[in-house]
């Protein structure tokens, strides 16, 4: 059976460094059907049963840019088997934010922490094990320029597909958001597929208009949600996509003050 492997990660993250290191020259080019973002897709160096699918790079899952409905909709309706998540990382807090939404989607995540080799050169640590214990998911520091830990990545990803476990969701969100977040899950009901319930709870929390159309919520349903949504808006005063992107940076701040340190300075700086 066919092993599908996505990549994902912000731009310049090295994205294509590691796919061309992975893929060597057993690559395939076209474009995503009706846009012109390109569509890279080849099989891993020795397995021709496991197939590395290359998405724009992209800072966010958000609707508003062409590259990031395109990766959205391929990880939401084609549901690889696997996402290898490139992190620079000698810019993790950025990178993360991706992280935070790759991992709600309920596929198994690998996070790959690239640039590993300038890493090093600057002196900065960064804790592989308190990473993958906070983001609760396998974290592997590559350098895909150098190829190092590229292999290992890879077979990371091939592991946790091949267990067909339900990726783990961290504890991004405080209780109240928590709470609304379950009382929607609750009104969408049979309607989405359970390992995809963060995802939709989370974009209908955020009013995410491209989820509308996907779901078409009954006049019944709209009317149970809205009020879930404004109570947290009244009492956060804030809007509900701002809350959410909020306690991304919030729980992304914690991560890196407890896993990263940079040289010269107990604590990383958080964003
Ligand atoms: P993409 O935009 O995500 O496809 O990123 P690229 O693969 O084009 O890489 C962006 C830049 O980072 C290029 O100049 C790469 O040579 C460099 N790069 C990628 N991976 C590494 C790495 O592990 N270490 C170092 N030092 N540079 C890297
Ligand atoms: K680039
Ligand atoms: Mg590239």
């Amino acid at each position: 059976m066919e092993i599908k492997i996505a990549l994902a990660g912000n731009p310049n993250s090295g994205k294509t460094t590691l796919f061309n290191n992975l893929t060597g020259s057993r690559q395939r080019v076209g474009n995503w059907p009706g846009v012109t973002v390109e569509k890279k897709e080849g099989s891993l160096k020795g397995r021709n049963d496991v197939t590395i699918q290359d998405l724009p790079g992209i800072y966010s899952l958000s609707p508003y840019s062409l590259e990031e409905v395109v990766s959205r909709n391929y990880l939401v309706n084609e549901k690889p088997d696997a996402i290898l998540n490139i992190v620079d990382g000698t810019n993790i807090e950025r990178n993360l934010y991706l992280t935070t939404q790759l991992l709600e989607l309920g596929i198994p995540v690998v996070v790959a922490v690239n640039m590993i080799d300038l890493v090093e050169r600057n002196g900065d640590k960064i804790d592989l094990d308190k990473l993958s214990k906070e983001l609760d998911c396998p974290v592997i520091a590559i350098s895909a320029l150098k190829g190092k830990g590229t292999k290992e990545a890879a077979q990371k990803a091939i592991e946790v597909a091949g267990s067909h476990q339900v990726a783990a969701i961290p504890s991004i969100y405080d209780k109240m958001v928590l709470s609304a977040l379950s009382n929607i899950e609750s009104v969408l009901g049979s309607q989405i597929d359970t390992s995809m319930a963060r995802w939709y709870s989370v974009k209908v929390f955020e009013r995410d208009e491209r989820i509308d159309e996907i779901l078409k919520l009954s006049a019944d349903q709209t009317s149970k949600i809205e009020p879930i949504i404004k109570k947290v808006e009244e009492v956060m005063d804030d809007d509900a996509e701002s809350i959410i992107t909020s306690q991304r940076y919030d729980f992304i701040g914690k991560i890196v003050s407890h896993a990263v340190k940079k040289k010269g300075s107990k604590h990383e700086l958080s964003i």
